[in-house]
């Protein structure tokens, strides 16, 4: 994170991460969507609509006197492209990993977290903030709460957000969530409101 006391600018970077399909790039498209800045939106995808490489977008916000530059980027999920991952997380301040609420799919969503501790070391979410988006919450069956803790082996601590993200469902809530613990550990105040 960088802070500019002159100039009362903040800029920070947020990775959206998760296993392939989670619902990465719907949860940020809602996001910009929800802002009405869908056209900063910039993203590398196959010819399927497949993310290539990264979605990337820039937010402002306005909080009392200082202005926050939150620098939104997704990573692809596909293994195919993994060693792009890495590059995408450098130098974030925090992480969103959207996980897909298939019961099925918890291996892929184990292997994912294990893939990130290992990006970060195990100490990841005192080092990181990282909030969990559990998403496809409107498809049946989903995993419920405690099921999810335990298969990732998470702390009671975790932020877990059930999102529905091509509804826009609890989207924004995540990014709050996220930043209210970037800014904590920079002690600066809570922003309380999102805008452009
Ligand atoms: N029903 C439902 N479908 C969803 C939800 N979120 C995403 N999808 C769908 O799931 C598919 C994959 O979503 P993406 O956002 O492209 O997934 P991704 O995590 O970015 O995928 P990769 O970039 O390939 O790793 C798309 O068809 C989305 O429309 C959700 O909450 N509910
Ligand atoms: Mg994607």
């Amino acid at each position: 994170m960088l802070i500019d006391w002159s100039q009362h600018i903040i800029q920070t970077k947020i990775v959206y991460y998760g296993p392939a399909m989670s619902g990465k790039t719907e949860s940020i498209r809602a996001l910009f969507k929800h802002l009405n800045i869908l056209s900063r939106l910039e993203s590398i995808e196959t010819t399927s609509g497949r993310t290539l490489f990264f979605d990337y977008g820039p937010i402002e916000l306005v909080h009392g006197d200082w202005i926050i530059q939150i620098h939104i980027w997704s990573a692809t999920g596909q293994d195919y492209y993994a060693e792009t991952r890495s590059t995408v997380l450098a130098g974030t301040d925090g992480i969103v990993f959207v996980a897909d609420s298939n019961p099925s799919l918890i291996h892929e969503n184990l292997r994912c977290w294990e893939e990130l501790k290992g990006f970060f070391g195990p100490q990841l979410s005192t080092n990181i903030p990282v909030v969990f988006a559990l998403n496809k919450r409107d498809l049946w069956p989903a995993i419920n709460q405690f099921d999810f803790v335990n298969a990732l082996e998470l702390n009671g601590t975790s932020l877990i957000f059930e999102t529905v993200a091509t509804q826009g469902t609890f989207v924004i809530e995540v990014l709050q969530e996220m930043l209210r613990n970037i800014l904590l550990g920079s002690n600066l105040a809570q922003p309380k409101k999102i805008g452009t």
